[in-house]
């Protein structure tokens, strides 16, 4: 397996998040990807790979012009206007306001941003651009060769959607990834999404498409975020209907629930026949992460990484969610290993 690894990734750096009423620092912070990487490097043999830069069409390919224009310009825009803080929304263009297209920087943060959870800072585009440049070299080798590989970067990326970010994350570096293998030459792939949260990106981004297959297994969003999507009978739409499966799980789930659920996952996987896979890992379903109320174990991330391995795609790992520090590298490496033993 081939880890590449985005070394830029410290760039972004919020301060804080709003958590239960207070600022705290953010559980998304640049002392993940050490840990992870570590323990990575000890568990299975693994060349670490800086990314290529591929440029900006294969971004283009998922994200909006205008979208990407805010990205790369908000912090300047920020600044301009004499704030020094991360840059956070702190209005919304809701239903039941008339509209108009403010260009001030606070109404665009609104615009583009559907959580107040996610900072913008000084160094945000860059991070995020070369964890785009990651997964899509991760895409082109795995393609290229058939050897799997983990994109290991952050911020994350399964909950942004063509034109807006939130939940941490900015670019959509699971769907870049799909959408760079079907331009080389893929007619089908799927994304699997094992983080704790629903992948409202990639659903929403392929939604009416028949050839990328979304799934996600997640906690119930009538009790998690992100609240608004990831029901059961959202199975998209025009060319998409039945290429998207959400499978939300009770709080508090175990690896009896979790893994009845992954089995409908692999089910559907099978019958699709992808020519490649690409995992959304997040590992915050473990019993000790603080956002979330999953109990899965470190064993039962490696059952998960040899029963993706069984499949015998074609398959890149891109990095989400998993926040505590103390089991993060472990789980990571837990999947990755169980992949490399079956596969
Ligand atoms: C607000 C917390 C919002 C949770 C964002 C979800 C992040 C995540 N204080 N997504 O996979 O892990
Ligand atoms: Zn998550």
């Amino acid at each position: 397996m081939r880890v590449f690894f985005n070394s830029r990734h410290d760039a972004h750096d919020g301060a804080g998040e709003m958590h239960h009423g207070r600022m705290v620092p953010c559980f998304e912070n640049a002392r993940r990807i050490p840990i992870i990487r570590d323990a990575v490097a000890h568990a299975i043999k693994a060349q670490l790979v800086d990314p290529t830069d591929h440029g900006m069409n294969p971004i283009r390919a998922i994200h909006d012009p205008d979208y990407i224009d805010f990205l790369e310009n908000a912090w300047d825009e920020w600044t301009k206007a004499g704030k020094s803080g991360d840059a956070f929304p702190y209005v919304w263009p809701t239903a039941g306001f008339s509209g108009g297209k403010p260009e001030h920087i606070s109404a665009r943060l609104g615009e583009y941003a559907f959580s107040s959870d996610t900072p913008i800072t000084k160094g945000t585009w860059r991070a995020a651009y070369w964890g785009a440049q990651t997964v899509i070299s991760a895409a082109e080798a795995t393609w290229g060769t058939g050897e799997a590989s983990f994109a290991l970067t952050r911020p994350p990326g399964h909950h942004a959607h063509a034109n807006r970010y939130g939940g941490y994350c900015f670019l959509n570096n699971a769907a870049i990834a799909a959408q760079h293998m079907i331009a080389k030459g893929a007619k089908k792939v799927a994304i699997l999404d094992i983080d704790y949260h629903h992948g409202n990106g990639a659903q929403d981004i392929f939604y009416e498409r028949g050839d990328v297959l979304t799934i996600s297994i997640h906690a119930d969003p009538t009790h998690q975020f992100p609240f608004f999507m990831g029901y059961a009978n959202e199975t998209g739409r025009n060319d998409g209907q039945g290429a998207n499966l959400n499978i939300p799980l009770p709080g508090g789930s175990d690896f009896a629930g979790w893994g009845a659920g992954f089995a409908k996952a692999m089910q559907k996987l099978l019958t699709w026949q992808a020519d490649a896979l690409v995992v959304a890992l997040g590992v915050d379903a473990h019993e000790a992460e603080p956002i979330c109320d999953f109990k899965l174990q470190t064993d039962d991330f490696n059952r998960i990484g040899q029963m993706i391995g069984r499949m015998g795609l074609k398959t890149i790992f891109t990095m989400e969610g998993g926040y505590a520090h103390d089991v993060i590298g472990h789980n990571v490496a837990a999947v990755l290993k169980g992949y490399l033993e079956l596969a």
